[in-house]
Parts: C-alpha cells; sequence; structure tokens
C-alpha cells in the first residue's frame, strides 16, 4: 500500500482554523498468527478541548475482522505497537470505546452537532486502536498492513457531546451443557437526559442474543437487541427515545452451554465469557458526562416483566 497512508498524523484544515483531521494507522504490521489483537497509540494532538465529529475507517477487508478505538490517559504501551489480546490490553487506566468498525456491517455515524470530547482536560489524552486480525493467510506475502482510520475533529465546542453507557456483568456462570443461562444488568438512571443513538452488544461464543431496555413506568421499550455472532459493530437503535432521572435501563444476555465440559465464566480469554451492551448516546455539552456504567444484576422479580423477544435467540 502507499507509503504515506502508513503514517499518524494531525492534518491542518487551512480553510477553517477549528478543524483538522487525524490519521491513525498501525505502523505497517505483519500480524504473525491469526486472531491476533493489534494496538497502537496517537497523542490527541491538542491540549484544548477538541471534538470528535466524524470517522473514517480504512480498513483491509481481507484481514482485518474489527477496529476499535478507545481514549484514555494512558495507553498500556509506549512501543509504536504492540500485542493487546493478552494481559497486556489497550489502556494502563480505564479505556472507553468511541468507534467499532466490523466487517460486512455498516459504520455508525454521529449525529449533527454531536462530538466526542477528548483532550487532556478530558481525560483522554491519547486516542488507542485496536485492530483484529482474523484470518492472515493474506499476509503469506508478507505485505504489511497500515488500516487505521481517520478522524474528523474541531475544537469549536459541540451543542451536544457523545458519551457511552456500559451494561456488563461480572459473576455470570455458565455450567457445562446447560442450554439456557441469562445475565441480567439492571440499574436506576440518575443523571441528565441522554439520547441513545446507537448499541453495541458484546459475548464471546456462547452468547445467542443480546437486548437493552429502558423501563418508564413499568414500560419496556426495547433500545436495541443483536445476535452477538454478528459484527460487533455499533448498529442505530430501534428507535429514538430518551432515557432521564427515574427510568431504568437494563439488558439480558442469553447463553447456550452446550458443548462445554466446564464451567464458563467471565474473562478476558476466548474460552470465558462477556455480557456486555453498549449505548452509545448523546447528552447537552452544559452536562457532559461522556462514560456510564452498571454492573448490577438487578431485582429478579424486574427481569419477570422482560418482553418475550428477550430470550429468543438470532440465528446467524
Ligand atoms: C469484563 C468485561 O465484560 N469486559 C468488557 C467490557 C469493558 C469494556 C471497557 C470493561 C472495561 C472497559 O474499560 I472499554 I473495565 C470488554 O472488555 N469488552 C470488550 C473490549 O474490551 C471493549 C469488547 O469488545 O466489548
Ligand atoms: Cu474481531
Ligand atoms: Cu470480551
Amino acid at each position: 500500500s502507499d507509503p504515506a497512508s502508513c503514517v499518524s498524523r494531525t492534518n491542518q484544515d487551512f480553510t477553517n482554523s477549528h478543524n483538522f483531521s487525524v490519521d491513525i494507522r498501525m505502523p505497517g504490521v505483519v500480524p504473525t498468527r491469526s486472531d491476533s489483537y493489534l494496538c497502537m497509540s496517537f497523542p490527541v494532538p491538542t491540549n484544548r478541548d477538541s471534538y470528535i465529529v466524524d470517522f473514517i475507517p480504512h480498513a483491509s477487508m481481507d484481514t482485518v475482522h474489527h477496529m476499535l478505538l478507545f481514549g484514555c490517559q494512558r495507553p498500556a504501551s509506549t512501543s509504536s505497537y504492540w500485542d493487546c489480546g493478552g494481559s497486556q490490553g489497550t489502556c494502563k487506566n480505564d479505556a472507553s470505546i468511541m468507534y467499532a468498525w466490523a466487517r460486512n456491517a455498516p459504520p455508525t455515524k454521529l449525529p449533527k452537532d454531536v462530538g466526542f470530547k477528548v483532550g487532556r482536560n478530558a481525560g483522554m489524552s491519547y486516542f488507542v486502536l485496536q485492530i483484529h486480525y482474523g484470518d492472515i493467510s493474506a499476509f503469506k506475502d508478507h505485505h504489511r498492513d497500515c488500516s487505521g482510520l481517520s478522524l474528523r475533529m474541531t475544537t469549536k465546542p459541540q451543542p451536544f457531546v457523545a458519551g457511552i453507557y456500559l451494561l456488563m456483568t461480572m459473576d455470570t456462570v455458565i455450567l457445562p451443557g446447560k442450554r439456557v443461562t441469562n445475565a441480567d444488568i439492571a440499574c436506576d438512571y440518575s443523571s441528565y437526559p441522554i439520547y441513545p443513538f446507537a448499541f453495541r452488544t458484546h459475548t464471546h461464543r456462547l452468547g445467542k442474543v443480546v437486548s437493552g431496555y429502558r423501563i418508564r413506568d413499568g414500560e419496556w421499550t426495547l433500545i436495541g437487541r443483536q445476535s452477538p455472532q454478528l459484527p460487533q459493530a455499533f448498529y442505530p437503535v430501534n428507535r429514538e427515545l430518551s432515557v432521564k432521572y427515574g427510568d431504568t435501563l437494563a439488558a439480558r444476555c442469553v447463553f447456550n452451554g452446550e458443548g462445554r465440559t466446564s464451567k464458563t465464566i467471565i474473562g478476558g480469554t476466548s474460552e470465558d465469557e462477556m455480557c456486555n451492551f453498549y449505548i452509545m448516546y448523546y447528552m447537552d455539552s452544559k452536562h457532559a458526562v461522556p462514560f456510564m456504567n452498571c454492573m448490577d444484576p438487578g431485582p429478579p422479580e424486574l427481569f419477570e416483566e422482560i418482553p418475550a423477544e428477550a430470550n429468543i435467540p438470532i440465528p446467524v
């Protein structure tokens, strides 16, 4: 590929002094085994608050299975790139996910007037790009890969900031041979109003369907439902809705333990499982809460009311 596109850099827009773009590219890597996870970092190029308003993916379709972009205070490594599939991970501190590209899924666009706020002040001094190289047979010729993405950015304050609300379980146990295990999560929502516009599900091999809801006055409204075996991108929400103080957010992951000979717990390897429902939202920038999470199993009685669709596996 064009060597110029293997360079990560900031480009000033000379027609508008507020605007610039950032190219984040793998520095010409040759993954040596299938299912490698490689990461690289790039410092947010300005100390001032700035906003990501668009993402433009550049991914080799034959090798890149998925790409995630995180923001964080300190990357896990200072190397030009590193293996982030194992214990080293992406960031030294908490990472927040801002973008997901997955092969065969349409990429998400941010709504107009919405930006992810980054910069030292926002606790986001670095971008970390994670690329999952699936099938590496296309690397037999030892070519170097420079997949990545371009960010369209501005220092102009945006009316709305984007954020992520993550629902996840910590204590799920899936018994071997057991056909159905539900992992439930629910929290009362007690912040300023948010407007979900995209959602992402994540489990490992045993997840069949993951669904997320807003509960208001006892009524369950679907935010999104997807098979985690489909590309784990951010998909548009089922319908536009708000989440406000007094609502409850809830999610269920359904797992199938058939085919396992020992119990499966939450963990980082492909032998373990995870149950994640991510809500990407926008919020009035005067409140600007960029990250929230829920790890509470919620009251079991609540889940007696969950709509039946949450239990119906999505065929893939
Ligand atoms: C234990 C677990 O479920 N880990 C998830 C969720 C998670 C994401 C982030 C936890 C933390 C984070 O800072 I961002 I602490 C997990 O690792 N999910 C993976 C990626 O790491 C994002 C995924 O693909 O959703
Ligand atoms: Cu992948
Ligand atoms: Cu996982």
